[in-house]
């Protein structure tokens, strides 16, 4: 048998929302885990993170034990994604919160140009078959939010008549709560979105991107690569962009971070190795053209955080987040294409179990929708595992 260990191997992470989230660091740390993934939250979305608020949490962090090793996110304004208002100022504050992160030695910064929303799901208590509780986006339901809560106009245009059929039966089998369940579950904000709001400002928001279409929000994406990678080349700083999820425009929004011809775009636009992807497999995971393995091969030098989660979909185009090692990702195969990049690179590369089922105890305690503790600690086993088991049968 190979007994010989691997030199490098992924760092177990997971992510802490902070002083009051209801999952504790000491749990995090008896998970296995070493690195914490965080973000100063309660800083207003454009607001400058100063040193002090950065050193205290990194204090915290490193009296349980833990490294802060990852920040997610470090948001993008709004202003940015549309290039308009005081976009400018946003972009000097969004230097500068590096330049403290940096003095502060937290050397990875996740992000992402999600126009208005960022994750989206329309049932954060799903039920699967072994009775714990899943993330779900259903098509239907997502889709008859569109045309009868929000009553976007023009909506109609990009579903099909089968689409449309299937979201008035369900929204009319629907009680007053199960809608507004429904909205508060797409616009209210997710944990870590760093935006809630109400139908009218959610419409406000969506007026902003009127004109800006997929060339466009790229072309923004870009211009916004130009004018901060050399900054976090200067300070050393791996960018990370996070994928759109799900990965396709959604209530006629652009979203240009989906597939791997999307990530080559502003790799080559931007080439520096700073310019990095946080390989979320449960968000490209989504969609049948994207090969998770073979982008992991394609982007082994840019990938520098790693999201590890898996989703099941249907032919309806709805889909949940299944255990982490079942359902529609190859997870070997992604787990085994990173090993091989961390050793040819000579790196440990962050990676967090992502989301995770609500099970066991959990299932009687509020929890941060995805991010409750033994889902999670369960994913992070498994994940565990099946990195030694393929490092144990290549190196
Ligand atoms: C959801 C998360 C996202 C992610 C941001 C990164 O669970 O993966 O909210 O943090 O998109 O900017």
């Amino acid at each position: 048998m190979n007994n010989k260990l691997p030199v490098y191997n992924m760092i177990q992470t997971m992510r802490w929302y902070g002083p009051n989230d209801p999952v504790s660091l000491a749990d995090i740390r008896q998970a296995g885990c070493t690195g914490i993934v965080s973000a100063l939250h309660h800083i207003p979305n454009g607001e400058v993170w100063e040193v002090a608020g950065i050193k205290e949490r990194q204090n915290i962090i490193s009296k349980a034990g833990m490294v802060w090793n990852v920040v997610e996110s470090l948001p993008v304004n709004e202003s940015i994604k549309t290039q308009t208002g005081n976009f400018k100022q946003h972009l000097e504050n969004y230097k500068t919160s590096l330049r403290n992160l940096a003095a502060c030695g937290i050397k990875i910064v996740t992000y992402n140009f999600m126009p208005v929303l960022d994750w989206t799901r329309t049932d954060l208590a799903y039920e699967v078959a072994d009775g714990s509780k899943a993330l779900l986006f259903e098509k239907a339901a997502f889709v008859a939010f569109d045309l009868y809560i929000l009553k976007r106009k023009g909506a109609e245009k990009e579903y099909t008549n089968e689409q449309i059929a299937l979201a008035k039966k369900r929204f009319d089998a629907m009680t007053d709560t199960d809608k507004l369940l429904l909205q508060r579950n797409i616009i209210a904000g997710l944990p870590g979105s760093e935006e809630s709001f109400t139908i009218e400002q959610f419409q406000q928001a969506l007026d902003t991107y009127e004109g800006i279409d997929a060339a466009r929000l790229r072309a923004n994406l870009i211009a916004f690569l130009q004018d901060i990678i050399p900054v976090a080349d200067e300070l050393g700083i791996n960018m990370v962009i996070h994928p759109d999820d799900p990965p396709y425009d959604i209530l006629g929004l652009p979203r240009v971070v989906s597939t791997a011809a999307d990530v080559q775009a502003l790799v080559d636009a931007v080439p520096s190795a700073n310019n990095g992807l946080c390989f979320c497999t449960g968000s490209f995971g989504v969609r049948v053209d994207n090969n998770l393995p073979a982008m992991v091969k394609q982007f082994a030098n840019r990938i520098n955080f790693l999201h590890l989660r898996s989703t099941r979909r249907n032919e309806l185009g709805d889909f949940y987040e299944d255990n982490h090692l079942e359902g529609d990702v190859d997870m070997y195969g992604v787990v085994k294409e990173i090993v091989l990049a961390m050793q040819s690179r000579g790196v440990n590369i962050p990676m967090r179990p992502d989301h995770g089922h609500q099970m066991l105890d959990d299932l009687h305690k509020k929890t941060n929708p995805g991010y409750s503790a033994i889902g999670r600690l369960r994913g992070l086993a498994e994940l565990r595992g099946l990195e030694m088991g393929i490092n144990r049968s290549i190196l």
